[in-house]
């Protein structure tokens, strides 16, 4: 594929007046005509031809106003169909019709069949795998679908919009035909039809309109839809509560498949959802289910306003609706659960995953300029940044004018397909503030880096602080200008109370919230009675790197003093990532790590600390992964040093921690049926980190086979399966343990998902045997994403002693089964590959192996646009 460029954005020569759609559905031979009505935009040249986008399609049929075009009128190829001779200025009728065979759809992109059902995924450009159309966010149209089908196994029809009626054709055959009325964009177009089970409610809205609320999923498994219900009426009360926004149709539609390259897809009116963040109940789900289910669904509601009423120019701007979005799932679940907890949850994950892409080659801007395939941009920057570029004009501009720049949004451009610029400017109308140096966030890729040096001076009573801010070079960005950075800060003082200064000078501060604006700034606080401790970034109110060389006694302070909680968490973070970073060095020499007892002190404290939340607790005692001190160390790494550094750092607070943990164990038991609310969650997951930390200490299985046998819900359960496989893989009490679970679960893909991952991420030697054994039981299901996700992806991206091999095996091994990939599902495979990004951080031995794989598959014959992209992007 050629590279698309932002600068070459041209609207259409035609603007696209109405939809009407007709499917004959057949597992193999589907019929579909579409009959699409068009008139030439004004000042487009009279010559001008209509040119459609397609995919694979054989066409069967073209008319133009029900009339034959001639051959030398119209040119049909596999990606593009250009029809001549039109009309200059009047309305016109193309009818066009397509032959596709859903069964052989591996892509899983366009209309394919997942267990006898038909479905369909649209976005980013499957439209034009069912038929050729102007496949392109900012072409809005109002679209009717009829569906006819067999009706004995697809007695269930469905499309976007309100159900306008439907009947049997005597034939055997039934149809149905829906119409939505809200001009939308191809992306958004669903269709489903099979035979399904339903879990049905209702919800009234704000104005007092009933709305139809349905959850389809495979015949047994209503039961395990109740949460998502329950996750979208909270939604959709809470999108009116907190930003106004009422659903507009008068059916909200949920269908959960399990063949699904995704999370979910959010379709008009009727989203379609990867299985697994549909069911869920105690036996079967974990508490991290509950709560992705809880946020996807939500995120996908949300959706209807935030890309479907409001949609992108084109896919340059998708940050425009995902991080926005996931801003507005994060709030959400933020207002459902622990703001703190949910804060460090977020927060971790953008370093573990967005950092990375950030500071390697596949680095991109929020908003990028250019791309070669547009799936490849569904990145954790584009979203997970995205959301906190979103949450930074919300710093800056506070809640009042956030709200008022939104209500704009929705009122300017509601209807409409618009830019980043758009969104931006809305912020700047609402609150009269210049946002165009805050607007390089969507612009310089890079995780800018902020250098901190304070002063306090006793006689002057003032404090001094030197910041200075570095945007690293990225991919076609080796210069950056000075972003516009809103830290939020404490000063702490001794006693624990918070220093306010009487002025301010050398640089704007507002609330607790330093404007940097420069490269390098100095800015000074007077009136402060007694050196305060600094406590940055409260909230991670900004996506940076911070270096700020602060004593153990200063963070501990802070983890002690501080009124934000995320602040405490990140301090005590802080305090043992240097630990883990020094045992890694002793560990590459082969010497013993020496750990600080103080600092497992204040670990332990704040662990027992019983004015804390349970879940807050449990944050603190997971400490940085092997991932975020690879990061730490930032080149030549050894992902085995790192690893043996890190379970010497555990066992020393495991040992000094053994009363703590043992009386956690005990008092964090949650009695009672099972509730998947957040608090008892907190508990379980306290009561399982202590309780893992313990097998540490003792290091004997005894414990973990007693919560695997008591456990009575899936997060107890595998927890302590994982406790077993992970510090005990060769003992016969885990086999036995990985038995008699995949026995109690072989019908539940899921949980079958869960025991693949498990041992995916043992670490170690052994991992790489043991994965292609995996592969070859006969319970994995390579055409099946959750499985390829939950065996290779887990192995590739979240074992990193396994996966990187210092003899390069676990590269070659992955190499090898991308390509075997690709042909049958690229997207699948393109994902899995950007495990291999953070490739040149390794030591070189490591390096060499990982180009060398990443060779291989860019040497290949045939590769698809998804992985031939990534592949070249990382080799560059
Ligand atoms: N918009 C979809 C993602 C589509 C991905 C296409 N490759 C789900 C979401 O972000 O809500
Ligand atoms: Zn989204």
């Amino acid at each position: 594929g050629e590279i698309i460029h932002l600068e070459n954005y041209q609207p259409t020569d035609f603007i696209l007046e109405r939809v009407d759609l007709t499917f004959e559905l057949d597992p193999t031979e589907t019929k579909v005509e579409a009959r699409l009505i068009f008139h030439r935009r004004e000042n487009v040249d009279v010559n001008a031809p209509l040119v459609l986008d397609g995919d694979e399609l054989k066409m069967t049929g073209l008319l133009l106003d029900q009339e034959t075009i001639e051959p030398a009128h119209y040119d049909a190829a596999e990606s593009s169909l250009t029809i001549r001779n039109l009309p200059a200025s009047a309305p016109f009728e193309i009818t066009i019709t397509t032959e596709i065979n859903p069964e052989a759809n591996t892509t899983l992109m366009g209309l394919y069949r997942t267990k006898n059902i038909y479905c369909t995924q649209c976005e980013a450009e499957g439209f034009r795998r069912i038929t050729y159309f102007p496949d392109r966010p900012d072409v809005l149209a109002v679209y009717t679908v009829n569906i006819i089908a067999e009706k004995a196994t697809a007695p269930l029809l469905l499309s976007n919009g309100n159900f306008l009626g439907g009947a049997g054709m005597g034939d055997g055959r039934h149809f149905a035909a829906w119409f939505d009325p809200h001009p939308k964009p191809s992306y958004l177009f669903a269709l489903v039809a099979g035979d399904l089970g339903v879990v049905e409610d209702t919800f009234t809205t704000m104005s007092g309109r009933d709305i139809a609320l349905k959850i389809y999923v495979e015949h047994g498994k209503e039961p395990r839809a109740a949460y998502a219900m329950d996750a979208l009426k909270r939604s959709m009360k809470w999108d009116e509560d907190v930003f106004g926004r009422e659903y507009d149709l008068d059916i909200f539609m949920i269908v959960a498949v399990s063949d699904f390259n995704m999370g979910a897809m959010e379709n008009k009116g009727l989203n379609v959802f990867n299985d697994k963040y549909v069911l869920a109940d105690s036996e079967t789900a974990t508490d991290a289910d509950y709560a992705n289910i809880e946020a996807i669904i939500a995120h996908e509601y949300f959706h209807n306003w935030t890309g479907n009423r409001i949609t992108c120019r084109d896919w340059f701007q998708l940050c425009l609706k995902e991080g926005l979005t996931v801003y507005r799932d994060h709030e959400f679940s933020a207002d459902m659960r622990s703001r703190a907890v949910k804060r460090i949850a977020e927060v971790r994950h953008l370093k573990s995953e967005q950092f990375p892409e950030d500071a390697g080659p596949l680095a991109h801007p929020v908003r990028p300029t250019k791309y070669r395939e547009i799936n490849n941009f569904y990145t954790t920057t584009v979203y997970e940044k995205g959301s906190e570029v979103t949450r930074m004009i919300a710093t800056l501009l506070g809640a009042d004018l956030f709200k008022k720049g939104m209500d704009l949004y929705f009122v300017r451009h509601d209807g409409q397909a618009v830019t980043i610029e758009d969104f931006v400017r809305c912020f700047e109308d609402a609150s009269g503030r210049n946002l165009t140096q805050f607007a390089l966030w969507y612009h310089q890729a890079g995780t800018p880096l902020v250098s901190v040096s304070v002063e306090y001076d006793t006689a002057k009573q003032s404090l001094t602080m030197a910041l200075e801010q570095m945007v690293p070079a990225t991919p076609g960005q080796p210069d950056k200008e000075p972003m516009h950075i809103p830290l939020r800060f404490g000063l702490l003082l001794p006693n624990g109370s918070e220093a306010t200064a009487t002025s301010v000078a050398g640089g704007e501060v507002t609330g607790d919230v330093l404007h940097l604006v420069e490269r390098k700034q100095t800015v000074v606080f007077e009136g402060i009675s007694s050196r305060p401790v600094v406590s940055f970034n409260r909230g991670f109110s900004t996506p940076i790197n911070l270096h700020f060389e602060q004593s153990a006694t200063d963070r501990a302070h802070i983890a002690r003093h501080e009124s934000d909680l995320f602040a405490r968490w990140q301090a005590l973070n802080d305090l043992a990532t240097p630990n883990l970073v020094a045992a890694t060095e002793s560990a590459r020499k082969g010497e013993p790590a020496s750990v600080d007892p103080s600092q497992v002190e204040t670990l332990l404290a704040a662990a027992a600390d019983e004015t804390l939340e349970p879940a807050f607790r449990a944050q603190v005692l997971a400490l940085p992964s092997e991932a975020d001190i690879a990061r730490e160390i930032g080149s030549n790494n050894d992902p085995d040093a790192i690893h043996s550094g890190r379970q010497q750092v555990m066992t020393a607070i495991a040992k000094a921690g053994r009363d703590v943990f043992a009386r956690l164990v005990e008092n964090m038991a949650v009695s009672g049926s099972f509730s998947p609310d957040a608090a008892s969650a907190g508990r379980r997951a306290l009561r399982n980190s202590a309780l893992s930390y313990l097998v540490y200490a003792e290091n004997q299985a005894e414990r973990a086979i007693k919560a695997f046998r008591d456990a009575n819900n899936m997060t107890d359960l595998s927890q302590a399966l994982t406790i077993l496989a992970h510090r005990f893989p060769h003992d016969v009490s885990t086999t036995e343990a990985l038995d008699e679970f995949k026995i109690r679960f072989e019908d539940n893909a899921l949980v079958i998902d869960k025991w693949f991952g498990i041992q995916a991420t043992i670490p170690g030697d052994g991992a790489l045997q043991r994965v292609k054994a995996l592969m070859d039981d006969p319970l994995f299901n390579a055409s099946n994403p959750n499985r390829v996700r939950s065996l290779l992806g887990t192995y590739a991206f979240a074992n990193p002693t396994g996966f990187n091999r210092p003899d390069g095996e676990g590269y070659r091994f992955l190499a090898k089964n991308i390509l075997a990939m690709d042909p049958k599902n690229p997207q699948l495979a393109a994902r899995i590959l950007t495990s291999m990004r953070s490739w040149r951080s390794l030591e070189s031995q490591r390096a060499d192996h990982a180009r060398n794989a990443l060779r291989d598959i860019a040497g290949a014959s045939k590769l698809s646009a998804d992985v031939s992209d990534i592949v070249e992007r990382m080799l560059k």
